[in-house]
C-alpha cells in the first residue's frame, strides 16, 4: 500500500453554481436569468425539469455550510447569481440579493472555510439577453460594472475569486448549438460572444483588483486532454488546433493577450468583431488558471468542420475507459496530462482544479445509505493522476470535487447526479444524505491524502 500525500496547505472543497441549487428564482427582487427563460420554455430540459426550487439553497445554505464541515473542507467554490445583484443587468445593486451572499461568505468564514466565488456561471440577466447577449461587446461593460459592485460588497472578506466559470461552454453551448440557454445556434453569434467574453474577462480582472489589490483572481476554464484520433500528421495538428479552441480560447488571450491558433487561417477576427486596443483589453495576469476537467478528447482532421475549424472531436477509441451513468470516459490520465500541458505552456502557474466529478445515479438502499462504490473509484484514479502531476512539477493549490449536492444539471434536468451528498427532490426539506464517496472524501481531506 502506498500513502499518497499532498502538499502542506493543500486545499480540499466543492464547487456549485447559483441555478444549479439555489432555487428561489424570483425571491428578493430577483430578476429573470436566461436559465429561467429556457427552462421555462417548452421542450428544452429532460422531464420539464426547471430551477424553480433546485436544492432550494438560498433557504437551506446552513444545512449546506454543516456538509462542507461534515466532509472537513477548507474550500467552498460557489457562484454569485448575477440577476439576483442586478435583476436588469445595470444599475444598483439590489440589497436582498448581496445580503444573501454577504450572509454565506460571513456563515464560511466563521466555520473555518474559504469562500471561492465565481462572479458567473451562466445565469446572464435576461434583460441583458434581450440587448444581444454575450454576442453584443456592451455586455462586457457591463459584466465590469456588475464585478465592481460585488468586489466592493464581499471584497473585505472575500480573497479568491473566479471570473468566469467555463467560458468556452456557455459561449459554445448556448450560441452555435443551443442545447444550453439562451438556446441559439448561430456560429457568428458564437464567435462574437467569445470575444465580449475575453474583453469581460479582463475588464473584471481590473474591476476586482482595483478594488482590493491583493486578490487572487482567476478563471475556471473547462479543458479536456486532446489526444489525435489517428497516426498521421494531419490528426496530430488537428489535436493541437482542438487544444487551442476547447482549452486555451480564453486562456491565452489573458495571459498573453492573443488568440491562440485554433482556426487553420488564424483566428476569425472580423467575424469575431475584434477592434483596435482590445488584445490589450483582453490581458489579464490571472493568479490562478482555474482547470475543470472532466474526460479527454479524440480529435480527427476534418476539412470545413463547424464555425470555420479543421478537427473535430470523435468518442474515444474502442480500448478505452469505463463509462459514468451520463456516458462519460473515465479516463484519469486526463487530469495527469492537462495540468502538466499547462505547467509546461504557462511557465507552472498555480493551478486549482476548479471542478472535477461524475454522475452515477445509485440511490438510497433500505438502512438509508447510498454506496456509490464507482464515484469513489472514479475520485481515487482522478487524485492519484492529480498526485503524479504534482510530484512531476505542477503547482495544484487545491481541489474541489464537483459535487456538494445532486442539482440541476442543466438540458439533462435532475436525472444527472453528480453530489457527494443524495438530495431528495421528491421532499420539499430538499433533505440532504452523505455518500458513502462523500464520507471517504471526508477521510481524505481530513488525512491530506489516501492509500492506494
Ligand atoms: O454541472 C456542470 C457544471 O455546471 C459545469 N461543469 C460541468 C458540470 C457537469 O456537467
Amino acid at each position: 500500500m502506498t500513502r499518497l500525500h499532498f502538499p502542506d496547505g493543500f486545499l480540499w472543497g466543492t464547487a456549485t453554481a447559483s441555478y444549479q441549487i439555489e432555487g428561489a428564482w424570483k425571491e428578493d427582487g430577483k430578476g429573470e436569468s436566461i436559465w429561467d427563460r429556457f427552462a421555462h420554455s417548452e421542450g428544452k430540459i429532460s422531464g420539464g425539469d426547471t430551477g424553480d426550487v433546485a436544492c432550494d439553497s438560498y433557504h437551506r445554505w446552513r444545512g449546506d455550510i454543516a456538509l462542507l464541515r461534515e466532509m472537513n473542507l477548507g474550500s467552498y467554490r460557489f457562484s454569485i447569481g448575477w440577476p439576483r445583484v442586478q435583476p436588469e443587468g445595470s444599475g444598483p445593486a439590489n440589497p436582498a440579493g448581496l445580503d444573501y451572499y454577504s450572509r454565506l461568505v460571513d456563515d464560511l468564514l466563521e466555520a473555518g472555510i474559504r469562500p471561492f466565488p465565481t462572479l458567473y456561471h451562466w445565469d446572464l440577466p435576461q434583460a441583458l439577453e434581450d440587448r444581444g447577449g454575450w454576442p453584443e461587446r456592451d455586455t462586457a461593460s457591463r459584466f465590469a460594472d456588475y464585478a465592481e459592485i460585488v468586489g466592493r460588497a464581499l471584497g473585505d472578506r472575500v480573497g479568491t475569486w473566479s471570473i468566469f466559470n467555463e467560458p468556452g461552454v456557455f459561449t459554445l453551448m448556448g450560441y452555435a448549438i443551443g442545447i444550453h440557454a439562451p438556446g441559439r445556434r448561430d456560429g457568428d453569434a458564437f464567435l462574437r460572444a467569445s470575444h465580449t467574453v475575453n474583453l469581460a474577462q479582463g475588464d473584471a480582472f481590473r474591476a476586482l483588483s482595483s478594488v482590493r489589490a491583493d486578490a487572487r483572481i482567476g478563471s475556471a476554464f473547462s479543458m479536456t486532454a486532446c489526444e489525435p484520433a489517428g497516426d498521421d500528421e494531419a490528426d496530430a495538428e488537428a489535436a493541437e488546433r482542438w487544444h487551442a479552441f476547447a482549452n486555451t480560447w480564453f486562456l491565452e488571450p489573458a495571459l498573453r493577450g492573443r488568440y491562440p491558433d485554433a482556426f487553420p487561417g488564424g483566428a476569425p477576427l472580423e467575424a469575431m468583431g475584434v477592434r483596435d486596443g482590445d488584445f490589450e483589453r483582453m490581458e489579464a495576469p490571472l493568479d490562478f488558471v482555474g482547470i475543470n476537467l472532466y474526460v479527454r478528447s479524440h480529435v480527427r482532421h476534418e476539412e470545413g468542420a463547424s464555425w470555420g475549424l479543421d478537427a473535430r472531436a470523435v468518442g474515444p477509441p474502442g480500448e478505452s475507459g469505463p463509462r459514468t451513468d451520463f456516458g462519460w470516459e473515465v479516463w484519469p490520465d486526463a487530469l495527469h496530462d492537462m495540468v502538466l500541458r499547462i505547467t509546461r505552456d504557462y511557465d507552472t502557474p498555480a493551478i486549482e482544479i476548479t471542478e472535477n466529478g461524475c454522475s452515477y445515479a445509485d440511490a438510497p438502499g433500505p438502512d438509508g445509505r447510498i454506496r456509490d462504490e464507482r464515484r469513489i473509484d472514479f475520485f481515487r484514479g482522478y487524485l492519484a493522476a492529480l498526485h503524479r502531476a504534482i510530484e512531476a512539477g505542477a503547482d495544484v493549490r487545491a481541489y474541489h470535487a464537483w459535487t456538494l449536492l445532486d442539482n440541476f444539471e442543466w438540458s439533462e434536468g435532475y436525472r444527472q447526479r453528480f453530489g457527494l451528498s443524495w438530495v431528495d427532490f421528491a421532499s420539499s426539506e430538499r433533505e440532504r444524505t452523505l455518500k458513502e464517496s462523500g464520507r471517504w472524501y471526508a477521510a481524505v481531506a481530513d488525512a491530506n491524502g489516501f492509500d492506494t
